[in-house]
C-alpha cells in the first residue's frame, strides 16, 4: 500500500467546502474530498481542481486512508443530523488521537455533546466557526475554532495559513477555547453582524426620510468608510446604494423591503436572554427583520394607525448627516460593548477562559463584520485586558463623548418625525441605563413584594432580605418559603 499523502480530508463540497479545499491547497497543502453524493468528487477534480493537488476520495473509507496521521478530517456539511451522521459513520474508522473538525453553522450546544461524545472514544473534536462567506473562505477567511486543545497543534499551521490576516502577518485565526466555544463566538459574530446591518439600514432609512438622494447617500457612506466606521458593510452599502439596474434604475428601490434570516441572530439573542445579559441592539435587529417581514400587515396598517401629521424635516441636511454618522458610531460601540458582555457572561458559565482581544483579531479581517473598529478594540482589550466593559475603555468613552450629542439628536428627530429607528434608541436607552447610578427597579422590587411577597434588600443593608406586608392584610410571610 503506498504511503498516505493527505493533510487532512475535507467533507462537503458546496461552494464553501470548495473553495476552503482550493485555499487549502494555495497553501501547500494535500486535502482528500469527499462529498455525500459521490459523484461531485470526480466533477469537481474535474473542473475547480483541475490541475491541483487535490486528491479525490470515493468512500469514507478510501478517505481516511489517504491521510497522515494524526488524521484530521474537516467538515462542512448542513448544520444538525448531516454532521451527527458523519460522526457516526467517522468513529470506527478513526484511531485514538484522530480530529474531527466541523466547520459548519453548528449551534454550540451541539458542539459541547459532541466534544464529550468524542472524547469518550479518545477522538479528538474541534467546532469551528468560519467565516466571510465564498469570498473569505477561498482567499482568508476568519477561523475561529474551539473544543479539544490538544487538536490545536495538529491543525494550527493549516488553519493561521489560510486565514485572512492583518497587516498581511496576524492571522484572523487563533485558539479560542473548550468545547463549543468557537461556534459560540461565531454565533455572537453573526448576532453583531446583524445588529451592523439594521444601524446602517436605519441611517439610510434616515436619509432617505429627510430627502437624500441615493448618489448623495452613496457619498456619505463613501466619506465614512475613510474614518472610524471603515468596514466591509459600511463599504457594500455604498456600492448597493450607486448599483443601478438594465434598465439604468437604482435596483435598491425595487426590492421588497422583506428580511429574510437564518437563525444565528435568533440564537444570540435567545443566549442573551438565558445568560441575563441585556444584548438588546442585537435583539431589537432580529425583531427588526421579523417586523419587516409582516409587509401586508404593515401595508394595511399605514393607511390606518395616525403619523405625526405633516411634520416636516428643517434642518440643515448635511449637518444631520453627521449627527447620523455619530449615532452609528455611538450605537455600534454599545452593541459591540454588549456583545462583549454575552462572551464574558457564557465564558463564566462554561469555564472557557476566552482572549477577547484575541476574539477582535479573528473578527478584524476575513468576515463579515471586519473593520477598523475592530482594531479598536483589541487596542482596548491589549491595553486592559481585565477591561471589565468595552465602554469603560478610555479611547470609547472621550467617543461616547463626541458622539453623543448628535446621537440624541437623530433619536429625538426621529420620533418627532415618526421614523422608526429601533437599533438607535435601544442603544441610546442602554447606554444611559448602564450608565444610571440609580434605576426605578427598587419600584419594581416593591410591586414584586406588594403582589407576590417576593422580597426586597433595603439600600445599606445588602444580602438581608425583608418583605412587607403593604395593605395590612397580605399577611407576613415571604414567597421565598416556596415556589409559586
Ligand atoms: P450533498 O452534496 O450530498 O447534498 C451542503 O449542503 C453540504 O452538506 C453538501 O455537501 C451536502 O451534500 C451536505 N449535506 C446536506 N445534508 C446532508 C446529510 N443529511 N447528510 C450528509 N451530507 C449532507
Amino acid at each position: 500500500m503506498s504511503k498516505p499523502v493527505g493533510d487532512i480530508a475535507l467533507i462537503g463540497l458546496a461552494v464553501m467546502g470548495q473553495n476552503l479545499i482550493l485555499n487549502m491547497n494555495d497553501h501547500g497543502f494535500v486535502v482528500v474530498a469527499y462529498n455525500r453524493t459521490v459523484e461531485k468528487v470526480q466533477n469537481f477534480l474535474e473542473n475547480e481542481a483541475k490541475g491541483t493537488k487535490v486528491v479525490g476520495a470515493t468512500s469514507l473509507e478510501d478517505m481516511v486512508s489517504k491521510l497522515k496521521l494524526p488524521r484530521r478530517v474537516m467538515m462542512l456539511v448542513k448544520a444538525g443530523p448531516a454532521v451527527d451522521d458523519f460522526i457516526k459513520k467517522l468513529v470506527p474508522l478513526l484511531s485514538k488521537g484522530d480530529i474531527i473538525i466541523d466547520g459548519g453553522n453548528s449551534e454550540y450546544t451541539d458542539t459541547i455533546r459532541r466534544c464529550k461524545e468524542l472524547e469518550a472514544k479518545g477522538l479528538l473534536f474541534v467546532g469551528s466557526g468560519v467565516s466571510g462567506g465564498e469570498e473569505g473562505a477561498r482567499y482568508g477567511p476568519s477561523l475561529m475554532p474551539g473544543g479539544h486543545a490538544e487538536a490545536w497543534p495538529h491543525i494550527k499551521p493549516i488553519f493561521q495559513a489560510i486565514s485572512a490576516k492583518v497587516n498581511k502577518t496576524e492571522p484572523c485565526c487563533d485558539w479560542v477555547g473548550s468545547d463549543g466555544a468557537g461556534h459560540f463566538v461565531k454565533m455572537v459574530h453573526n448576532g453583531i453582524e446583524y445588529g451592523d446591518m439594521q444601524l446602517i439600514c436605519e441611517a439610510y432609512d434616515l436619509m432617505r426620510s429627510i430627502g437624500m438622494n441615493q448618489e448623495e447617500m452613496a457619498q456619505a457612506f463613501e466619506e465614512w468608510n475613510k474614518g472610524e466606521l471603515d468596514s466591509f458593510l459600511i463599504e457594500i452599502t455604498r456600492d448597493i446604494l450607486r448599483y443601478k439596474d438594465t434598465d439604468g434604475k437604482y435596483l435598491l428601490e425595487k426590492i421588497r423591503d422583506c428580511a429574510g434570516q437564518k437563525g444565528t441572530g435568533k440564537w444570540t439573542a435567545i443566549a442573551g436572554l438565558q445568560y441575563g445579559i441585556p444584548v438588546t441592539l442585537i435583539g431589537e435587529a432580529v425583531f427588526g427583520r421579523c417586523l419587516s417581514a409582516l409587509q401586508n400587515e404593515r401595508q394595511i396598517a399605514s393607511k390606518i394607525l395616525p403619523g405625526v401629521g405633516d411634520i416636516k424635516f428643517n434642518k440643515d441636511k448635511k449637518k444631520f448627516t453627521e449627527s447620523i454618522r455619530d449615532a452609528l458610531y455611538a450605537s455600534k460601540i454599545v452593541s459591540y460593548s454588549q456583545g462583549f458582555m454575552l462572551l464574558r457572561q457564557a465564558a463564566e458559565n462554561h469555564n472557557w477562559s476566552l482572549d477577547y482581544g484575541s476574539i477582535a483579531l479573528m473578527w478584524r479581517g476575513g468576515c463579515i463584520i471586519r473593520s477598523v473598529f475592530l482594531g479598536d478594540i483589541k487596542e482596548a482589550f491589549d491595553k486592559d485586558p481585565k477591561l471589565t466593559n468595552l465602554l469603560l475603555a478610555p479611547f470609547f468613552v472621550k467617543a461616547m463623548s463626541r458622539c453623543q450629542k448628535g446621537w440624541r439628536e437623530v433619536v429625538a428627530t426621529a420620533s418627532e418625525l415618526g421614523i422608526p429607528i429601533p437599533a438607535f434608541s435601544c442603544a441610546l436607552s442602554f447606554y444611559d441605563g448602564y450608565r444610571a447610578a440609580r434605576l426605578p427597579a427598587n419600584l419594581l422590587q416593591a410591586q414584586r413584594d406588594y403582589f407576590g411577597a417576593h422580597t426586597y434588600e433595603l439600600l445599606g443593608k445588602e444580602g438581608k432580605w425583608v418583605h412587607t406586608n403593604w395593605t395590612g392584610h397580605g399577611g407576613n410571610v415571604s414567597a421565598s418559603t416556596y415556589q409559586a
